[in-house]
């Protein structure tokens, strides 16, 4: 049997560069020597990382009429989400000794609809254990970047339902990531520094987070 494959998610506010850096990640990993003959690369994000999702993503992020969710609501569509981003796609790919690398992951519940919305977090780590069945990334880097660079980097892409929650929301959101990392030692990145630095930083931290005896890594609270 395979040895189980290998977790990372990448996590921040939106506009922080995590997608472009996702990108560099997909062509650079495959080549980086760190993965195991045979084993693959998995792309994924959330939400959106299935078919289902792909739904869910539409009615969560631009959603027709009146038909946008409450909170509550919210919370658990990302919840389903997330159940069947792992029961489908990331659960048989590390079984299958696979890699997996997803944009975003159970930090986005805990940061937006915990530290944004208000949502009490003991529910919200409930519910991720619950969607996850108790899977973990092995490593979460969260890219660090100011809202109001982060908006600038928007630009005039018009914002999603989520985005436009407003900057109060979102500096909630922020500050939620930060305090995440810190509580659950997730690797944090100075995402404000060039793209090269920027990509140069995540290959040094797997890198560092791969010395040694390989994966599973160091095991994490719930990411
Ligand atoms: N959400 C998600 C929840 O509320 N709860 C949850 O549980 C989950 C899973 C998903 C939304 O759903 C919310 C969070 C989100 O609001 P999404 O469409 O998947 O949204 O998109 P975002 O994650 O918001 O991604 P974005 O595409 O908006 O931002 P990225 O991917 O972080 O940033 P990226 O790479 O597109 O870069 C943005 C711009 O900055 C430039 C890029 O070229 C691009 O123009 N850039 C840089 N410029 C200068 N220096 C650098 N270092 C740069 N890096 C990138």
């Amino acid at each position: 049997m395979a040895e189980r494959g290998c977790f990372l998610v990448l996590e921040g506010i939106d506009g922080c560069g995590k997608t472009t850096q996702l990108e560099r990640l997909r062509a650079w990993l495959p080549s980086s020597g760190l993965m195991p003959p045979g084993a693959e690369l998995v792309v994924t994000r959330e939400p959106g990382g299935t078919g289902l999702g792909l739904a869910l993503r539409q009615l969560l992020l631009h959603p027709p009429g009146d038909a946008a969710p409450g909170s509550t609501a919210e919370l658990l569509l990302y919840a389903a989400d997330r159940a069947q981003h792992v029961q489908q796609c990331i659960a048989p790919a590390l079984a299958a000794g696979h890699w997996v690398l997803s944009d975003r992951f159970s930090g986005s519940t805990a940061a937006y609809q915990g530290h944004g919305r208000g949502l009490p977090l003991a529910l919200i780590d409930q519910l991720a254990a619950i969607a996850t069945g108790g899977l973990r990334p092995d490593l979460t880097l969260l890219l660090e970047l100011p809202l109001a660079e982060a908006l600038r980097r928007r630009g005039a892409r018009p914002a999603d339902r989520i985005e436009a929650g407003g900057d109060a929301f979102l500096q909630r959101v922020c500050a939620g990531f930060s305090t995440l990392a810190h509580q659950q030692g997730w690797c944090r990145i100075d995402a404000g520094q060039s793209l090269e630095a920027v990509t140069a930083a995540i290959q040094a931290a797997i890198e560092d987070a791969l010395a040694g005896d390989g994966c599973p890594l160091a095991p994490q609270a719930h990411g």
